[in-house]
Formats: structure tokens, sequence, C-alpha cells
């Protein structure tokens, strides 16, 4: 399998994050990316290749304009303002004020473009974020290319930046972007199937109301995990995209028997839906030991459910999401390749 990789994920090394009250090192470190990029290699998956520069077009595709160049400018706005850590929200357009206005103030247009506080924005966030999503398109590239198959080593993450909005340290939506350009290039359909331990906030938003783009996620139910406010079973799509929205809510604890069963429903929708391609969001935060979160999936089921996957006998591009067990991160995400191509 073709794997896309960026040295420049490196500049997405922000210092804190924060968690129960505290400013802690992040979970979403360079280290993961490496870890993985060291078992593509271990393995010998197939040729590992540099992004394309795609610009700035086909994210617009799915992103706000504004917020593109929010995100652009804010660490400069932010070190000009005198600040001395890294950038954080700290106030928010909530319920009873109403989004009318972007303030002029950095603190203003932080709080109005984050949907949470944890991910801060430090010094090459944007850069790493860019080059993110041209890991996506180049690894999409080789699909219409005629690869059968695709993973895009992608960090930082996507799969909860909203159209204008950031946070759950991800900055722009990387599966999203690459769902848009295969339609772009003639798709008439395409599903994107979100495995990671999180609910797909961001994705879903992006396409809730088409029917063009199936989304399906299996993950922790938000009534006790991030993002909280999104992820429910009866979240099914709104106009044209009532019935092209599956989310698959599950307990603490949940093992591969109830995970699996999740899976082959899913699958069973997207053989149904036909689709063109297939935009896995891979996240391998469901590992019995991922410190962030709590289903009960080991090593050895990455590799089933990849087999799963493969069945399905589609295009089939693989956008790396979260999983924060770094030691294991790199065989965990490669097993789900490896199963894939029956290996
Ligand atoms: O959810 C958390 C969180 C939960 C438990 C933690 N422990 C037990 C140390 C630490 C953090 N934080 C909120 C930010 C989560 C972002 C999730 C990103 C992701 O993987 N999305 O797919
Ligand atoms: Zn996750």
């Amino acid at each position: 399998m073709l794997s896309v990789y960026s040295k420049d994920h490196a500049l997405r090394d922000a210092k804190t994050e924060l968690y129960g009250g505290q400013l802690v090192p992040p979970f979403e470190c360079p280290v993961r990316a490496e870890h993985i990029l060291q078992r593509v290699k271990d393995v010998r998956l197939g040729d590992v290749i540099a992004p394309q520069e795609f610009g700035l077009d086909p994210i617009k595709r799915i992103h706000d304009a504004a917020f593109l160049s929010f995100l652009e400018g804010c660490w400069d706005a932010w070190v000009a303002r005198g600040y001395k850590g890294e950038a954080m929200p700290y106030v928010w357009p909530s319920r009873s004020m109403p989004q009318r206005r972007i303030p002029d103030h950095i603190d203003g247009q932080i709080g109005y473009y984050a949907l949470a506080a944890e991910t801060a924005i430090s010094d090459g966030t944007w850069q790493a974020a860019r080059a993110s999503a041209n890991v996506a398109l180049t690894a999409q590239a080789g699909i219409r290319d005629g690869a059968g198959s695709a993973f895009a080593l992608c960090r930082p993450p996507g799969h909860h930046a909203a159209s204008d909005m950031y946070g759950g340290y991800c900055f722009i939506n990387n599966a999203a972007v690459a769902a848009q350009a295969f339609l772009d290039q003639g798709a008439g359909r395409v599903a994107i199937l979100d495995v990671d331990f999180h609910h797909g906030n961001g994705t879903q938003q992006i396409f809730y109301n088409r029917s063009d783009v199936m989304y399906l996620s299996l993950h922790g139910d938000p009534d006790r995990a991030f993002p909280f406010y999104l992820g429910y079973q009866d979240e099914t799509g709104a106009g044209n995209g009532v019935g092209f929205n599956f989310n698959y809510p599950m307990a603490p604890n949940t093992n591969y028997t109830a995970w699996g069963s999740a899976l082959d429903d899913a699958l069973k929708k997207i053989h149904h839906y036909g689709p063109d391609a297939v935009v896995v969001s891979l996240g391998v935060d469901t590992f019995e030991h991922d410190p962030i979160s709590f289903f009960k999936l080991t090593t050895d089921d990455f590799t089933r459910y990849g087999a799963a996957i493969g069945a399905l006998r589609l295009p089939t591009l693989f956008v790396m999401e979260g999983g924060y067990a770094v030691e294991e991160i790199g065989v965990n995400a490669v097993n789900v390749l490896q199963g894939y191509e029956g290996l």
C-alpha cells in the first residue's frame, strides 16, 4: 500500500494541553507519527512518498476562508499581544451570547473559532496542519490515479475540525477535504467510515445536509466522552442528508464482540450505498491501553477489522486520526492496513 508522510508534521509541537485544570504535555505529540512511519517501513508496507502542495483551494471546499485566515494568523496575533503561553481560549459565544460578531481582539477570535480549550495553538501549527491536508490530498490523488488503496499518515489529525471550528487536536479536516476531492474529480458518492474512538463531530457537521457523502462513526458514547455534544444515535442527517449519517455510540469497556457487530452493520450500509470510494478516519485510540479512551480492542482486533473493511472491495483511503498509546500506535495502525490487504 502507498503511504504518504510529511516531516513537517513535527512543526506541530505544542507544549501544553488543558486537562483536569492543569497544563500537561499534549497526548497528540510528534513521536506518534514517527512510530507509525517506522512500522510502515519495518513491515515493508509499500512506497512512502512526500506530499505535493495543493494550495488552499481544495481546503476551501470544506472550510470557511475567514476561519483559515484566523488559523494562519493566530500565533502571530497572540505573540503580538505579548502573551507568554500558547494560544488557548477562555471565552466563547455561549448559549446566552449568539454568534453575531467575530471580535477584532485575538481573545475574542480564538473563542469564536475554538470548539474546546484543550488544544493550544503554537508556532508551526498552521504549517503542520497544511502539510497534513496535503498528505491526505496526495494519498487521495494516488487512488484517483489507480492505486486501490492508500494510507495518509496525517498529523495533526482532522475529524473534529468543523467548517469554521478547530479543537480536539484538529485544525483542518483532512478526511473531509479528501472526500470532497473525490467528488470534485467525478465521484458520485463517498462514504466516510470513522473508526476513531471519538465521534468526528467536524466531519458530521460538514456533510450533515448532504447525500453525496455518507458518514458512519463508531465511538465512545458522547454522554461520557469528548466531544460530548454531538455523536448521538438519533443524529441521522438533515435536509437532503436525512438517512446518510449513522452514529454508533458505545459504552465503556466495549470489546471487539460489540464493536465488531457495529462495524458489520456500518459496512452493510456502505455496501448498500455503493460509494465510488471509502475514506476511513483511522484512529487507534480504541486500543485497550489507550491513555485517554475507554474501549478494549486488542492489537489483533485491528488486523481483523482491517480485513472486514477490505472485504468491501472498494477504493479505500485511510486517513490517520487519533491514538495515544505511543509504543503500540505503529503496530496497531499498520495492523489495520495489513488486515485490509489480507496479509
Ligand atoms: O477527553 C479528554 C481526555 C480524557 C481522558 C484523559 N485521561 C484519562 C488522561 C485525558 C484527556 N480530553 C479532551 C480532548 C480529547 C481530544 C480527543 C482527540 C481525538 O483523539 N480525537 O479523535
Ligand atoms: Zn480519537
